[in-house]
């Protein structure tokens, strides 16, 4: 996906500059062990171009399976909504790409237009996976042999799901516990977190990693976490309304436990 990076190990991702905030404010919070570690920014030869410097999370694995689960009940900014309503843009690549999975989807009027509005494209998306109900989607999945698939998109139920989740741990059984391990310590972390407790975290991912011998996983994807307005307070948990900037991001890492708890249990 990214570039290698100069120095071994590492990878390059084109800069955003909220997701270099946040990486500078994550190298000195408890949750540091838990994010790729952030080297600083590098420049193209040209100087065109700048890249945050990231440890490359697959690197001291041999043949890894990976799996990319995107965290929260919301995955557009508020912002972004409030613009919508200012002056609605409609997108015709977004009304395209909705078309391609569910060519019903689109009211009368859309069809018209042939376009949707970002939220409006965002909440369908979210309405036809599991985020609007279990708080996270599966974005993709590598397998240990290079293939990978995107086709979760419809992927919606609690049995659904772990049926995925069996797939990618599949010949891999040792993944599951530490696994579980991890998203508890995950967990934890994050009540105690400063950088938890002060942001709102939309569109990051759990990057699931495992090879024969071991597994990991870590918090990634920070291009969409900004810091919370000084008077706002979230817990992360409670039902988002317009303005309370909820991200529902406990009610994702809640509910993937307990599908690997249940696979462990099977
Ligand atoms: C994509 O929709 C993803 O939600 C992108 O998020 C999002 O980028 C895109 O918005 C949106 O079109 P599909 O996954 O259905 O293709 P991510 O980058 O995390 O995958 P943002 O910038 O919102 O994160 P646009 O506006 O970039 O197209
Ligand atoms: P984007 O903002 O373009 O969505 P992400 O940060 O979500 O980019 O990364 C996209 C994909 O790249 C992830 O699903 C993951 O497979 C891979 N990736 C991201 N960060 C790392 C990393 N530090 N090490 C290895 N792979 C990574
Ligand atoms: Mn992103």
């Amino acid at each position: 996906n990214f570039k290698a990076g100069p120095d071994q190990g590492t990878i390059l991702k084109k800069l955003c500059e909220k997701e270099e905030k946040c990486f500078k404010v994550l190298m000195q919070d408890v949750l540091r062990p838990y994010v790729p570690e952030y080297k600083g920014l590098v420049t193209s030869d040209d100087g065109e171009c700048s890249y945050l410097q990231l440890q490359d999370l697959l690197g001291d694995f041999q043949s890894p399976c990976v799996m990319d689960c995107k965290i929260g009940v919301r995955t557009y900014l508020e912002e972004e909504l409030a613009k919508a309503k200012e002056k609605p843009k409609l997108r015709k690549d977004m009304y395209e790409k909705m078309c391609q999975i569910d060519d019903t989807a689109p009211t009368e009027e859309e069809h018209r237009l042939k376009g949707v509005t970002k939220p409006r494209y965002m909440v369908w998306r979210e309405t036809i996976s599991s985020t609007e109900t279990l708080g996270f989607r599966i974005e993709g999945i590598r397998r240990s042999d290079g293939t990978s698939s995107k086709d979760f998109k419809t992927t919606k139920t609690k049995d659904h799901v772990m049926k995925a989740f069996l797939d990618f741990t599949k010949g891999f059984p040792h993944a599951i516990p530490k696994y579980i391990q991890r998203l508890k310590a995950i967990k934890a972390t994050l009540e105690a977190s400063q950088f938890f407790k002060s942001h709102e975290v939309i569109g990051s991912s759990l990057l699931f990693v495992h090879d024969r011998s071991n597994a990991n996983v870590w918090l990634i994807d920070f291009a969409k976490t900004i810091i919370l307005p000084d008077n706002v307070d979230i817990d992360h948990k409670s039902k988002w309304k317009v303005g309370n900037h909820e991200d529902g991001y406990l009610i994702g890492v809640d509910n993937i436990i307990s599908i690997f708890v249940t696979i462990m249990e099977l």
